[in-house]
Formats: C-alpha cells, sequence, structure tokens
C-alpha cells in the first residue's frame, strides 16, 4: 500500500515500473492531466475576482484578456494536453469535433474531457470538476473515441471543492489526490478507494421524477421510507465523489422529455463508470453494465445509474 502523503508524480512513476514494458508515454500523459488541473484550480480560486474585473473592463491584473472559466479550462487543456505530445486527440465537451494537436503526431493516445463540469454551479460557489477518459488510438478517427467503456485505460476527475482532488484509475485501484496549495504538489490522501457496500443517500434531481417510469418512481419512495436520505449538489462530479466515498446512489434517468438523460457517455458517464467499478460499486444503464456501452456519437447522452452493489442489485430488480 502506497503511504499517505506520496507525491502524485512519484506514484505515477512507482505505478509505471511495476509495468517493465511501460515506455512512460502513459505517465507523462497523466502528468500533463495533472498540470493542466493546478492551472485550473489555481484560476478557480480567482473566480470571483476574475468576474469582477471582466465586467469592468475585459482585463485582468496580468493585463491578459478575461475568459470565463470554462472556456479558460478547455483552452487550458488542450494547449497542455496538446502540447505534452502523448495524444494523438482531443475531444471535449466544449468542441463540436476532435482535436488533432500538431505535437501529437506520434501519440499513443486519445483522451476524451469535460473541461468544467458544473458550470452553472461557478457564481455561487459550489464544486465544479473536470472529467476525463483515455482510449490507446486506434485508426486515428474519430471512431477511436467510440470503442467502448470496457476500452478505457485510464479515467479520472478532478474536484474543484472546499479542496482540491485528482481521483484516477489506470484500471487497478481507484486512488485520490489533494492539491497542497501551499508547496503545490498533489498528494495521496484516499488510497485505494473502496466505495461502501451499502450506503444512506440518494442523488438525483427528483424535480424530474414527473416524467419518469412508475417503476422508477417506486424504487425512490422505497428508499424515502426506508430511511435514506437526499443530497444533489448539480454538479456531476461532486455528487460521484461523495457517492465514491459515502456510498448510496447517484442517477441522471431517463425521463419523458428527456429520452437519453443530460449526462454524456464518453466523457462523463463512462468514466465515473469505470471508477465506480474499481472501487468496488456498480453501474449501469438501467439494462446494462456501463462499460458494456459503446457511444454512437462523441457528445451522446445516456441515462445512468452508480453507487454501491446493494443500491445498484435493488434499482435492478425493481426495474
Ligand atoms: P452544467 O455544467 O450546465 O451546470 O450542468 C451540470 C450537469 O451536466 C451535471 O454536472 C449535473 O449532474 C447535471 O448537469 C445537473 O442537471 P440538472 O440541473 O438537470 O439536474
Amino acid at each position: 500500500m502506497p503511504e499517505i502523503g506520496m507525491d502524485l508524480n512519484r506514484f505515477i512513476l512507482e505505478e509505471e515500473r511495476r509495468f517493465p514494458d511501460a515506455t512512460g508515454s502513459l505517465s507523462m500523459a497523466l502528468m500533463a492531466i495533472e498540470t493542466a488541473a493546478k492551472v485550473i484550480a489555481s484560476h478557480t480560486r480567482m473566480a470571483g475576482l476574475v468576474d469582477i474585473l471582466g465586467k469592468a473592463d475585459k482585463v485582468n491584473v496580468q493585463g491578459e484578456e478575461v475568459q470565463k472559466l470554462d472556456e479558460f479550462s478547455n483552452e487550458a487543456l488542450i494547449t497542455i494536453l496538446g502540447d505534452s505530445g502523448q495524444f494523438y486527440a482531443l475531444a471535449s465537451e466544449e468542441e463540436d469535433d476532435p482535436v488533432f494537436p500538431e505535437k501529437g503526431k506520434n501519440g499513443k493516445y486519445i483522451i476524451a474531457f469535460d473541461p468544467l463540469d458544473g458550470s452553472t454551479n461557478i457564481e455561487v460557489n459550489v464544486s465544479i470538476g473536470t472529467s476525463f477518459s483515455i482510449y490507446k488510438k486506434l485508426n486515428g478517427t474519430v471512431e477511436d473515441f467510440l470503442q467502448g467503456g470496457d476500452k478505457q485505460i485510464a479515467a479520472g476527475y478532478v474536484i474543484y471543492g472546499s479542496s482540491t482532488v485528482f481521483v484516477y484509475t489506470t484500471g487497478s485501484d481507484v486512488n485520490g489526490f489533494t492539491l497542497d496549495p501551499s508547496v503545490g504538489l498533489f498528494l495521496l490522501s484516499h488510497p485505494s478507494i473502496k466505495i461502501p457496500e451499502k450506503g444512506k443517500i440518494y442523488s438525483v434531481n427528483e424535480s424530474n421524477a414527473g416524467g419518469w417510469d412508475q417503476k422508477l418512481r417506486d424504487y425512490f419512495e422505497s428508499l424515502k421510507n426506508s430511511g435514506y436520505t437526499s443530497r444533489l449538489i448539480g454538479t456531476m462530479i461532486a455528487d460521484v465523489h461523495r457517492t465514491l466515498l459515502k456510498g448510496g446512489i447517484f442517477a441522471y434517468p431517463a425521463d419523458e422529455k428527456n429520452k437519453n438523460g443530460k449526462l454524456r457517455a464518453l466523457y462523463e458517464v463512462l468514466p465515473m463508470g469505470l471508477l465506480i467499478e474499481k472501487a468496488g460499486g456498480m453501474a449501469t444503464d438501467g439494462e446494462k453494465d456501463i462499460l458494456q456501452v459503446k457511444p454512437t456519437d462523441i457528445h451522446q447522452r445516456i441515462p445512468i445509474f452508480l453507487g454501491s452493489k446493494s443500491e445498484i442489485y435493488s434499482l435492478m430488480k425493481a426495474l
């Protein structure tokens, strides 16, 4: 078991040593994400100030043009991941089509990300995040992003909350690192995360319940009647982070209006599914294991139910 407080870079390199054939490319890819996360985290801390300055004259204290945080995060990721040379292609929630970075021509990997999840929570100072999912480059076309959740090489998220936490898996354990802003290092704070077998919280936007299937309404009613409490942050990454640590269920189901739910398969649902399953939980679209889902489009939406085994088993029985 790695020691608490280990720096993320050292952790990544020690993981790499376990694979004698590793070229170091995945390690460099992960370190590039880490760098982007630090840049976004430090900018996030300035959100109120940047907005004030932005409204005044659109120029910040460094004399640079002020950008909205989500645009800033998107550009930071595209620049830093593109320059790392490890990624042949990048797919972002903010871009209609994948970006093929000039320096990534020999990149072994492709990456999909949501640069800033929960952007409507920014101005009310509630947790926001970045999610990512890495695949091997195959033919170098957009199809490479549609390999399916079980082909993910690594997945993770960064939550910018009361502290900044970087959680990721390369397919074995799930580990979490908290940013120590005084030294600018992510330090191991949540080694080998295991989701509780059963929780006490359900997390779903109940204002959509009128458009749910009756069986689903009954399921959430049954949770209420058996002592569950409700929590909804409205930033998927924050709701999943809590579910990972405390157990229970998080869902964004389909409803009458949103036939495929709201969340995006490639860079929201599938990476969260991998993390939850590798931590010992379960994730489904209501019919099958979420990792069996092969998106047909990079921005496709799918329903998601994820969490502790106990809640997902009882959900599957109820549906
Ligand atoms: P924003 O980025 O527009 O705030 O959306 C956040 C999000 O995609 C996801 O993080 C939440 O779980 C979900 O939307 C909340 O959606 P509802 O407001 O429909 O519940």
